[in-house]
């Protein structure tokens, strides 16, 4: 299959406009989502499959990328920066589509790579997690003006944690595979916490947090680090940029990055939320926004942390039930495994919630 997968990729760059004959495309990355290649040629290039189950409108993608990187790239050009390293840049086809539709049905897209920098799949230092917070906060301040109507809603319902709620209970009585019975404790754990499910949108549905356009996968491997400065040079995986709240884009990193384990660590003796990690991260956040958050947003950071943590493992926990047809797994039980990191780091974050409010609050008053 891999191989057929490659011999595919291979297809697939001919019909991009390279100037070389470029080398057999190799796998690359550790994203759940997409079939990611490198492709070396007259340079380096980011080849990469499309998921088709997940992205219903591969083109309106494509369409919302290419908006959102055409409006960074005037805000980085006008700021002297260098508009081909800190966002990301579509190669078109040869005959000028953002991405090539192969006889399978599946779509096929390509950027150039993004040279001298590396994402990480887990903190390495501090630094870099500091780094990498200021630069989505950043993001989603050079967003602040985007118009936000023209982007597609190319996952409905991404971060609607109350309709997540609603398929992962669909998938427990359905119980397709028969799993349901050896993880009965997963499930108990999600329904408890139900009401989880329903606080942010509740607080967006009164108007109290506002839509923003966000990125909604901020994980720590989404941004690409410099590796000669250390800093979060570009921030990448743009399928899911649409309005969203920014507490979510908050949360997702925190969720990922100050997690003291593995997303599937099986030892779940490693895994809880650090709170150092969480301080850096949420002085970053503030700092690389600059200013624009309101008060009701930065109330409620930590809830935004334990939300996305808790919606994400009961994602895990359905694809179980499911068969394991949403996320990519390399092993048998990696979604469960998943799933219970998850819920380790919401019961960590609920023990230390009165700590994580206060650090929200030290933070409000740095500069
Ligand atoms: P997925 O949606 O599957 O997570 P991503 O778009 O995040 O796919 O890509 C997977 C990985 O490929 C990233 O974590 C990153 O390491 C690498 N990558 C993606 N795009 C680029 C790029 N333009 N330059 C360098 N590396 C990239
Ligand atoms: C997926 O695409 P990737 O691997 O960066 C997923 C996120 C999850 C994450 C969990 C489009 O992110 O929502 O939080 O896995 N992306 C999509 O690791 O579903
Ligand atoms: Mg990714």
């Amino acid at each position: 299959m891999e191989n057929k997968l490659q011999e595919r990729a291979k297809e697939a760059v001919r019909h991009f406009s390279l100037s070389q004959e470029p080398c057999t495309p190799c796998p690359w990355g550790s994203g759940h989502i997409n079939d990611t290649f490198l492709v070396e040629g007259d340079s380096r290039y980011i080849l990469q499959r499309m998921n088709g189950n997940i992205f219903a409108k591969p083109l309106e993608v494509m369409e919302n990328i290419i908006g959102v990187t055409s409006f960074l790239k005037e805000k980085i050009r006008k700021a002297g920066g260098d508009e081909m390293r800190e966002t990301m840049t579509v190669v078109y086809t040869r005959d000028r589509q953002p991405a090539y539709r192969d006889e399978y049905g599946d779509y096929w897209r390509m950027y150039y790579m993004i040279e001298d920098a590396v994402s990480y799949d887990q903190v390495e230092t501090e630094q870099d997690f500091y780094e990498s917070a200021l630069a989505f906060g950043n993001f989603q301040q050079l967003l602040s003006d985007y118009p936000a109507d023209t982007l597609h809603e190319t996952i409905p319902g991404f971060h609607d944690t109350k309709a997540r709620y609603e398929i992962f209970q669909n998938a427990v009585r359905q119980d397709v595979c028969g799993r349901a019975r050896e993880v009965e404790k997963e499930i108990s754990f999600y329904q408890e916490r139900k009401e989880t499910a329903e606080i942010l949108g509740g607080l967006m549905a009164e108007g109290r947090l506002p839509l923003r356009v966000t990125h909604n996968d901020t994980k720590l491997n989404n941004i690409m680090m410099d590796k000669r400065t250390g800093k979060g040079i570009c921030v990448i995986d743009l399928d899911t940029v649409m309005p969203g709240l920014a507490v979510h884009d908050f949360g997702d990193a925190i969720r990922f990055g100050a997690s003291t384990g593995a997303e599937d660590e099986v030892d779940l003796s490693k895994i809880s939320c650090d709170m150092h990690l969480f301080k850096l991260y949420t002085k970053g956040f503030l700092k690389g926004c600059r200013g624009s958050l309101t008060k009701m947003e930065q109330k409620m950071l930590p809830m935004g942390a334990k939300v996305m943590t808790y919606e994400c493992g009961m994602r895990f926990l359905t694809d179980y039930l499911q068969g394991d047809t949403y996320f990519k797994i390399h092993r048998e039980r990696q979604n469960l495994d998943r799933c219970r990191t998850q819920m380790k780091l919401v019961a960590d974050m609920e023990a230390k919630w009165q700590e994580m409010e206060q650090i929200v609050h030290e933070c409000q008053s740095l500069p």
